[in-house]
Protein backbone atom coordinates (compact mmCIF):
# COMPACT_ATOMS: atom_id res chain seq x y z
CA UNK A 1 0.00 0.00 0.00
CA UNK A 2 2.66 2.15 0.57
CA UNK A 3 4.16 1.95 -2.75
CA UNK A 4 1.07 2.28 -4.30
CA UNK A 5 0.81 5.88 -2.38
CA UNK A 6 4.22 6.92 -3.14
CA UNK A 7 3.28 6.14 -6.60
CA UNK A 8 0.66 8.74 -6.75
CA UNK A 9 2.63 10.94 -5.57
CA UNK A 10 5.14 10.43 -7.96
CA UNK A 11 2.80 11.11 -10.66
CA UNK A 12 0.40 13.40 -10.17
CA UNK A 13 2.32 15.89 -7.45
CA UNK A 14 5.74 18.28 -8.39
CA UNK A 15 8.81 16.15 -7.28
CA UNK A 16 9.54 19.35 -4.83
CA UNK A 17 10.79 17.04 -1.94
CA UNK A 18 12.62 13.65 -1.59
CA UNK A 19 11.40 12.40 1.29
CA UNK A 20 12.44 8.90 3.42
CA UNK A 21 9.84 5.72 1.87
CA UNK A 22 7.73 6.02 4.96
CA UNK A 23 4.00 6.93 4.41
CA UNK A 24 2.25 8.01 7.60
CA UNK A 25 -1.34 7.94 8.30
CA UNK A 26 -1.41 8.54 11.85
CA UNK A 27 -0.52 10.87 14.49
CA UNK A 28 -0.62 11.39 18.64
CA UNK A 29 1.86 12.72 20.92
CA UNK A 30 5.35 11.96 19.98
CA UNK A 31 4.20 9.13 17.63
CA UNK A 32 3.75 8.60 14.37
CA UNK A 33 2.26 5.59 12.53
CA UNK A 34 2.42 4.62 8.78
CA UNK A 35 0.28 2.92 6.28
CA UNK A 36 1.01 -0.42 7.93
CA UNK A 37 0.29 -0.05 11.14
CA UNK A 38 4.24 0.30 12.22
CA UNK A 39 4.94 2.92 15.01
CA UNK A 40 7.79 5.05 14.73
CA UNK A 41 8.67 7.98 17.62
CA UNK A 42 8.79 11.45 15.65
CA UNK A 43 12.17 12.99 15.41
CA UNK A 44 11.31 15.81 13.17
CA UNK A 45 8.06 17.01 14.65
CA UNK A 46 7.15 18.54 10.94
CA UNK A 47 10.32 20.74 11.20
CA UNK A 48 9.56 21.54 14.87
CA UNK A 49 5.52 22.72 14.30
CA UNK A 50 4.30 19.94 16.04
CA UNK A 51 6.35 21.12 19.61
CA UNK A 52 2.82 20.51 21.45
CA UNK A 53 3.19 16.87 19.94
CA UNK A 54 1.00 15.59 17.07
CA UNK A 55 -2.84 16.02 17.47
CA UNK A 56 -2.78 17.53 21.30
CA UNK A 57 -6.67 16.84 22.13
CA UNK A 58 -6.94 20.62 23.19
CA UNK A 59 -6.14 21.95 20.19
CA UNK A 60 -7.86 19.74 17.94
CA UNK A 61 -10.89 20.18 20.08
CA UNK A 62 -10.17 24.08 19.95
CA UNK A 63 -10.21 23.56 15.92
CA UNK A 64 -13.55 21.27 15.81
CA UNK A 65 -15.76 24.03 17.98
CA UNK A 66 -14.20 27.01 16.21
CA UNK A 67 -14.56 25.86 12.56
CA UNK A 68 -18.31 24.90 13.48
CA UNK A 69 -18.43 28.31 14.14
CA UNK A 70 -16.78 30.90 12.24
CA UNK A 71 -13.54 29.90 10.39
CA UNK A 72 -12.71 32.96 8.40
CA UNK A 73 -14.25 36.69 7.63
CA UNK A 74 -11.55 38.50 6.22
CA UNK A 75 -10.16 41.32 7.73
CA UNK A 76 -12.96 43.37 6.04
CA UNK A 77 -15.06 43.20 9.00
CA UNK A 78 -13.72 42.50 13.06
CA UNK A 79 -14.18 38.78 14.59
CA UNK A 80 -14.32 38.43 18.21
CA UNK A 81 -11.16 36.26 18.36
CA UNK A 82 -8.62 38.34 16.49
CA UNK A 83 -8.42 41.03 19.39
CA UNK A 84 -8.20 38.72 22.39
CA UNK A 85 -5.59 36.60 20.28
CA UNK A 86 -3.41 40.13 19.94
CA UNK A 87 -3.88 41.08 23.37
CA UNK A 88 -2.50 37.13 24.31
CA UNK A 89 0.32 36.67 22.02
CA UNK A 90 1.57 40.25 22.77
CA UNK A 91 1.30 40.20 26.71
CA UNK A 92 3.39 36.59 25.69
CA UNK A 93 5.79 38.01 23.88
CA UNK A 94 6.28 40.84 25.40
CA UNK A 95 5.56 43.58 22.36
CA UNK A 96 3.26 46.11 21.76
CA UNK A 97 1.30 44.37 18.48
CA UNK A 98 1.29 41.61 16.20
CA UNK A 99 0.15 41.38 12.84
CA UNK A 100 -1.15 37.71 12.38
CA UNK A 101 -0.20 36.21 8.99
CA UNK A 102 -0.20 32.35 7.78
CA UNK A 103 3.27 30.84 7.06
CA UNK A 104 6.65 31.24 8.31
CA UNK A 105 7.75 32.90 4.75
CA UNK A 106 4.73 35.49 4.99
CA UNK A 107 5.67 36.63 8.53
CA UNK A 108 9.63 36.68 7.50
CA UNK A 109 8.30 38.64 4.36
CA UNK A 110 6.56 40.77 6.25
CA UNK A 111 9.24 41.44 9.05
CA UNK A 112 11.36 42.84 5.63
CA UNK A 113 8.54 45.33 4.85
CA UNK A 114 8.37 47.05 7.87
CA UNK A 115 11.95 47.05 8.18
CA UNK A 116 12.05 48.89 4.87
CA UNK A 117 8.73 50.82 5.65
CA UNK A 118 10.22 52.09 8.83
CA UNK A 119 14.08 52.93 7.72
CA UNK A 120 12.21 55.27 5.02
CA UNK A 121 9.70 56.79 7.53
CA UNK A 122 11.34 56.68 10.78
CA UNK A 123 15.29 56.74 9.83
CA UNK A 124 15.29 59.05 6.78
CA UNK A 125 17.05 55.87 4.17
CA UNK A 126 16.79 57.79 0.68
CA UNK A 127 13.54 56.05 -1.06
CA UNK A 128 14.50 51.90 -2.43
CA UNK A 129 17.53 52.26 -0.78
CA UNK A 130 17.12 50.41 2.10
CA UNK A 131 19.19 47.59 3.16
CA UNK A 132 19.11 44.55 5.32
CA UNK A 133 22.10 42.25 6.46
CA UNK A 134 21.30 38.44 6.41
CA UNK A 135 23.64 35.73 7.17
CA UNK A 136 25.46 33.21 5.18
CA UNK A 137 23.46 29.34 5.30
CA UNK A 138 20.36 31.21 6.38
CA UNK A 139 16.83 29.74 5.66
CA UNK A 140 14.45 31.97 5.95
CA UNK A 141 11.51 30.46 3.73
CA UNK A 142 10.76 29.98 -0.19
CA UNK A 143 9.52 33.13 -1.51
CA UNK A 144 11.40 35.05 -4.53
CA UNK A 145 12.14 37.98 -2.01
CA UNK A 146 13.61 35.30 0.61
CA UNK A 147 15.69 33.52 -1.71
CA UNK A 148 16.89 36.07 -2.93
CA UNK A 149 19.16 36.78 0.41
CA UNK A 150 19.87 32.62 0.37
CA UNK A 151 23.65 31.68 -0.03
CA UNK A 152 22.22 28.17 -1.11
CA UNK A 153 22.99 27.43 -4.86
CA UNK A 154 19.63 25.16 -4.53
CA UNK A 155 17.55 27.63 -3.58
CA UNK A 156 18.45 30.35 -5.88
CA UNK A 157 19.34 28.35 -9.10
CA UNK A 158 17.11 29.74 -12.67
CA UNK A 159 15.12 31.40 -9.26
CA UNK A 160 16.52 34.94 -10.93
CA UNK A 161 16.00 37.61 -11.01
CA UNK A 162 16.85 38.60 -7.51
CA UNK A 163 15.45 41.20 -5.16
CA UNK A 164 18.39 43.80 -4.42
CA UNK A 165 18.66 45.33 -0.92
CA UNK A 166 21.17 42.79 0.55
CA UNK A 167 24.00 42.66 2.40
CA UNK A 168 25.53 39.34 3.39
CA UNK A 169 27.50 38.30 6.10
CA UNK A 170 28.83 34.95 7.85
CA UNK A 171 27.29 34.12 10.96
CA UNK A 172 28.79 34.38 14.04
CA UNK A 173 31.03 37.11 13.21
CA UNK A 174 30.62 40.24 15.18
CA UNK A 175 33.27 42.26 13.06
CA UNK A 176 31.56 41.17 10.09
CA UNK A 177 28.74 43.08 11.23
CA UNK A 178 30.35 45.46 12.26
CA UNK A 179 31.99 46.01 8.95
CA UNK A 180 27.61 46.04 7.63
CA UNK A 181 26.52 48.59 10.02
CA UNK A 182 28.81 51.28 9.10
CA UNK A 183 26.37 51.54 6.05
CA UNK A 184 23.77 53.89 6.92
CA UNK A 185 21.39 52.64 4.34
CA UNK A 186 21.19 49.67 6.82
CA UNK A 187 17.73 49.15 8.15
CA UNK A 188 17.49 45.86 9.44
CA UNK A 189 19.53 42.63 10.57
CA UNK A 190 17.84 39.60 10.08
CA UNK A 191 19.12 36.44 11.83
CA UNK A 192 18.35 33.06 12.93
CA UNK A 193 19.61 32.52 16.92
CA UNK A 194 20.25 28.95 15.43
CA UNK A 195 20.96 28.69 12.03
CA UNK A 196 18.27 25.54 11.76
CA UNK A 197 18.65 24.07 8.32
CA UNK A 198 22.19 25.08 7.93
CA UNK A 199 22.93 22.37 10.33
CA UNK A 200 22.07 23.39 13.50
CA UNK A 201 24.39 26.04 13.97
CA UNK A 202 24.45 27.35 17.71
CA UNK A 203 26.51 30.90 17.64
CA UNK A 204 29.04 32.10 20.49
CA UNK A 205 27.13 32.86 23.65
CA UNK A 206 27.69 36.12 23.40
CA UNK A 207 27.18 36.78 19.79
CA UNK A 208 23.89 37.73 19.59
CA UNK A 209 23.84 39.76 22.51
CA UNK A 210 26.48 41.80 21.03
CA UNK A 211 24.95 42.22 17.55
CA UNK A 212 21.23 43.80 19.31
CA UNK A 213 23.76 46.09 21.16
CA UNK A 214 25.77 47.19 17.92
CA UNK A 215 22.15 47.24 16.04
CA UNK A 216 20.97 49.54 18.73
CA UNK A 217 23.86 51.90 18.52
CA UNK A 218 23.69 51.49 14.45
CA UNK A 219 19.91 52.82 14.67
CA UNK A 220 18.96 49.67 12.76
CA UNK A 221 16.31 46.87 13.25
CA UNK A 222 17.41 43.09 15.12
CA UNK A 223 15.27 41.34 13.30
CA UNK A 224 15.05 37.63 14.78
CA UNK A 225 13.85 34.62 12.77
CA UNK A 226 12.06 32.24 15.38
CA UNK A 227 9.56 30.43 13.12
CA UNK A 228 12.05 27.51 14.08
CA UNK A 229 13.94 27.96 17.14
CA UNK A 230 10.72 29.99 18.70
CA UNK A 231 7.71 28.58 20.83
CA UNK A 232 9.87 26.29 23.77
CA UNK A 233 11.70 24.35 21.01
CA UNK A 234 15.12 25.71 22.78
CA UNK A 235 14.39 25.23 26.08
CA UNK A 236 12.67 29.41 26.52
CA UNK A 237 9.50 30.63 24.81
CA UNK A 238 12.08 32.93 22.53
CA UNK A 239 15.46 31.75 21.51
CA UNK A 240 16.55 35.29 22.12
CA UNK A 241 15.41 34.81 25.91
CA UNK A 242 18.51 32.79 26.74
CA UNK A 243 20.92 35.47 25.74
CA UNK A 244 18.93 37.78 27.62
CA UNK A 245 18.04 40.92 25.09
CA UNK A 246 14.82 41.96 23.25
CA UNK A 247 14.84 41.52 19.60
CA UNK A 248 13.28 45.21 17.74
CA UNK A 249 11.25 42.14 15.75
CA UNK A 250 10.17 38.60 16.29
CA UNK A 251 9.22 36.25 13.25
CA UNK A 252 7.20 33.06 14.62
CA UNK A 253 5.69 30.15 12.77
CA UNK A 254 5.42 26.62 12.85
CA UNK A 255 4.14 25.70 16.79
CA UNK A 256 2.39 28.69 16.85
CA UNK A 257 -0.45 26.56 15.85
CA UNK A 258 0.56 23.46 17.42
CA UNK A 259 0.57 21.86 13.33
CA UNK A 260 -2.43 22.00 12.71
CA UNK A 261 -3.16 24.65 10.46
CA UNK A 262 0.04 27.56 9.18
CA UNK A 263 -0.02 30.34 11.39
CA UNK A 264 2.31 32.98 11.72
CA UNK A 265 3.25 36.30 13.17
CA UNK A 266 5.13 39.28 13.57
CA UNK A 267 5.52 40.83 16.66
CA UNK A 268 7.21 44.32 16.92
CA UNK A 269 6.69 47.39 19.20
CA UNK A 270 4.06 50.81 17.88
CA UNK A 271 7.22 52.84 16.52
CA UNK A 272 7.73 50.00 13.99
CA UNK A 273 4.40 48.32 13.85
CA UNK A 274 2.46 51.83 12.96
CA UNK A 275 3.99 52.77 9.88
CA UNK A 276 1.86 50.37 7.79
CA UNK A 277 -1.31 52.02 7.33
CA UNK A 278 -4.42 50.05 6.32
CA UNK A 279 -4.76 48.57 3.05
CA UNK A 280 -0.49 48.45 2.61
CA UNK A 281 -0.11 44.95 3.73
CA UNK A 282 -2.00 41.91 4.46
CA UNK A 283 -3.38 38.39 3.73
CA UNK A 284 -6.70 37.00 3.18
CA UNK A 285 -6.37 34.13 5.89
CA UNK A 286 -4.30 36.30 8.35
CA UNK A 287 -5.86 36.56 11.76
CA UNK A 288 -8.70 34.26 11.23
CA UNK A 289 -10.42 33.60 13.68
CA UNK A 290 -9.92 29.51 13.59
CA UNK A 291 -6.33 30.40 13.46
CA UNK A 292 -6.84 32.76 16.43
CA UNK A 293 -8.38 30.50 18.49
CA UNK A 294 -6.10 27.44 17.57
CA UNK A 295 -2.96 29.54 18.39
CA UNK A 296 -3.87 30.60 21.59
CA UNK A 297 -5.02 27.30 22.63
CA UNK A 298 -1.38 26.12 20.94
CA UNK A 299 0.10 28.49 22.88
CA UNK A 300 -1.91 27.72 26.67
CA UNK A 301 -0.52 23.92 26.29
CA UNK A 302 2.90 25.51 25.72
CA UNK A 303 2.76 27.12 29.10
CA UNK A 304 0.39 24.62 31.05
CA UNK A 305 2.59 21.86 30.25
CA UNK A 306 5.66 23.70 31.16
CA UNK A 307 7.22 22.53 27.85
CA UNK A 308 10.13 24.94 27.54
CA UNK A 309 11.51 23.33 30.92
CA UNK A 310 10.93 19.98 29.62
CA UNK A 311 12.45 21.08 26.19
CA UNK A 312 15.93 22.45 28.54
CA UNK A 313 16.17 19.40 30.93
CA UNK A 314 15.15 16.68 27.99
CA UNK A 315 17.87 18.25 25.66
CA UNK A 316 20.47 17.97 28.12
CA UNK A 317 19.91 14.29 28.94
CA UNK A 318 19.58 13.78 24.71
CA UNK A 319 23.00 15.60 24.19
CA UNK A 320 24.43 13.73 27.24
CA UNK A 321 23.80 10.80 25.59
CA UNK A 322 24.86 11.42 22.05
CA UNK A 323 28.08 12.99 23.93
CA UNK A 324 28.66 9.39 25.51
CA UNK A 325 27.93 7.74 21.34
CA UNK A 326 30.39 10.03 20.09
CA UNK A 327 33.20 8.58 22.47
CA UNK A 328 32.63 5.19 21.24
CA UNK A 329 32.31 5.49 17.63
CA UNK A 330 34.04 7.82 14.92
CA UNK A 331 30.91 8.15 13.12
CA UNK A 332 29.66 10.96 15.22
CA UNK A 333 32.05 13.82 15.18
CA UNK A 334 29.88 16.42 16.54
CA UNK A 335 26.77 17.02 18.89
CA UNK A 336 25.01 20.33 19.13
CA UNK A 337 22.05 22.09 19.85
CA UNK A 338 20.13 23.54 22.48
CA UNK A 339 16.72 22.51 24.40
CA UNK A 340 15.48 19.79 21.98
CA UNK A 341 16.80 21.17 18.87
CA UNK A 342 19.98 19.18 18.15
CA UNK A 343 22.10 17.91 15.83
CA UNK A 344 25.03 14.99 15.24
CA UNK A 345 27.22 15.33 12.28
CA UNK A 346 28.15 12.62 11.01
CA UNK A 347 31.81 11.54 9.41
CA UNK A 348 31.22 10.58 5.95
CA UNK A 349 34.94 10.46 4.77
CA UNK A 350 34.06 6.78 3.17
CA UNK A 351 30.27 6.87 1.92
CA UNK A 352 28.48 10.36 0.59
CA UNK A 353 25.01 9.01 1.87
CA UNK A 354 26.10 7.32 4.92
CA UNK A 355 23.63 10.10 6.95
CA UNK A 356 20.25 8.85 4.71
CA UNK A 357 21.20 5.62 5.27
CA UNK A 358 21.53 6.24 8.93
CA UNK A 359 18.00 7.87 8.66
CA UNK A 360 16.93 4.56 6.94
CA UNK A 361 17.94 2.17 9.65
CA UNK A 362 16.71 4.52 11.87
CA UNK A 363 13.47 4.92 10.56
CA UNK A 364 13.54 0.50 10.47
CA UNK A 365 14.02 0.55 13.95
CA UNK A 366 11.26 2.97 14.57
CA UNK A 367 12.72 6.37 15.12
CA UNK A 368 12.03 9.47 12.00
CA UNK A 369 14.62 11.74 11.53
CA UNK A 370 16.31 13.05 7.80
CA UNK A 371 19.73 14.49 7.04
CA UNK A 372 20.15 18.45 6.70
CA UNK A 373 22.80 19.50 4.43
CA UNK A 374 24.00 15.67 3.62
CA UNK A 375 26.43 14.53 6.65
CA UNK A 376 23.89 16.44 9.60
CA UNK A 377 21.20 14.39 11.11
CA UNK A 378 19.04 16.70 12.89
CA UNK A 379 16.77 15.56 15.75
CA UNK A 380 13.94 17.65 17.11
CA UNK A 381 11.22 15.83 18.80
CA UNK A 382 8.34 17.16 20.03
CA UNK A 383 8.66 18.90 23.62
CA UNK A 384 6.06 16.83 25.19
CA UNK A 385 8.62 13.83 25.32
CA UNK A 386 9.38 11.75 28.64
CA UNK A 387 12.51 11.16 30.48
CA UNK A 388 11.85 7.62 29.36
CA UNK A 389 10.99 8.16 26.27
CA UNK A 390 13.97 10.05 25.60
CA UNK A 391 16.17 7.07 26.70
CA UNK A 392 14.61 5.00 24.62
CA UNK A 393 15.05 6.95 21.50
CA UNK A 394 18.58 7.56 22.58
CA UNK A 395 18.95 3.92 22.73
CA UNK A 396 17.52 3.21 19.31
CA UNK A 397 19.77 6.04 17.80
CA UNK A 398 23.07 4.44 19.73
CA UNK A 399 22.29 0.66 18.29
CA UNK A 400 21.47 1.80 14.86
CA UNK A 401 25.16 3.88 14.51
CA UNK A 402 27.07 1.50 16.71
CA UNK A 403 25.85 -0.93 13.75
CA UNK A 404 27.91 1.26 10.76
C1 LIG B 1 10.92 23.40 3.46
C2 LIG B 1 13.84 23.57 8.45
C3 LIG B 1 13.97 24.39 6.18
C4 LIG B 1 12.44 28.24 8.85
C5 LIG B 1 12.88 29.50 9.34
C6 LIG B 1 11.27 30.63 8.02
C7 LIG B 1 10.79 29.43 7.52
C8 LIG B 1 11.38 28.21 7.93
C9 LIG B 1 14.02 29.57 10.35
C10 LIG B 1 9.66 29.47 6.50
C11 LIG B 1 10.86 26.93 7.39
C12 LIG B 1 10.92 24.64 6.93
C13 LIG B 1 10.55 24.80 5.49
C14 LIG B 1 10.60 23.41 4.94
C15 LIG B 1 11.65 22.67 5.71
C16 LIG B 1 11.86 23.46 6.95
C17 LIG B 1 13.25 23.85 7.14
F1 LIG B 1 14.88 24.31 8.71
F2 LIG B 1 12.89 23.81 9.35
F3 LIG B 1 14.18 22.29 8.40
F4 LIG B 1 13.67 24.29 4.99
F5 LIG B 1 15.05 25.03 6.46
N1 LIG B 1 12.29 30.65 8.92
N2 LIG B 1 11.49 25.84 7.54
O1 LIG B 1 13.05 27.09 9.27
O2 LIG B 1 8.49 28.97 7.08
O3 LIG B 1 7.11 29.27 5.03
O4 LIG B 1 7.91 27.00 5.64
O5 LIG B 1 6.18 28.13 7.05
O6 LIG B 1 10.73 24.44 2.81
O7 LIG B 1 11.37 22.36 2.99
P1 LIG B 1 7.37 28.31 6.14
Amino acid sequence: KSQQLIDLEDKHGAHNYHPLPVVLEKGLGVHVWDVDGKQYYDFLSAYSAVNQGHCHPKITQTLIEQSQKLALTSRAFHNNVLGEYEKFVTAIFGFDKVLPMNTGAEGVETALKLARKWGYEKKGVAENAAKIVVCEGNFHGRTISIVSASTDPDARQNFGPFTPGYITIPYNNISALAEALKDNTVVGFLVEPIQGEAGVYVPNDGYLKTCSEMCKAANVLFIADEVQTGIARTGKILCCDHFGFKPDIVILGKALSGGVLPVSAVLANDEIMLTIKPGEHGSTYGGNPLACAVAIEALEVVIDEQLAENASEMGQIFRNRMNHLAGKTNIVTEVRGMGLLNAIVINENEESDKAWNICLKLAENGLLAKPTHGNIIRFAPPLIITEEQIHECCDIIERTILLF
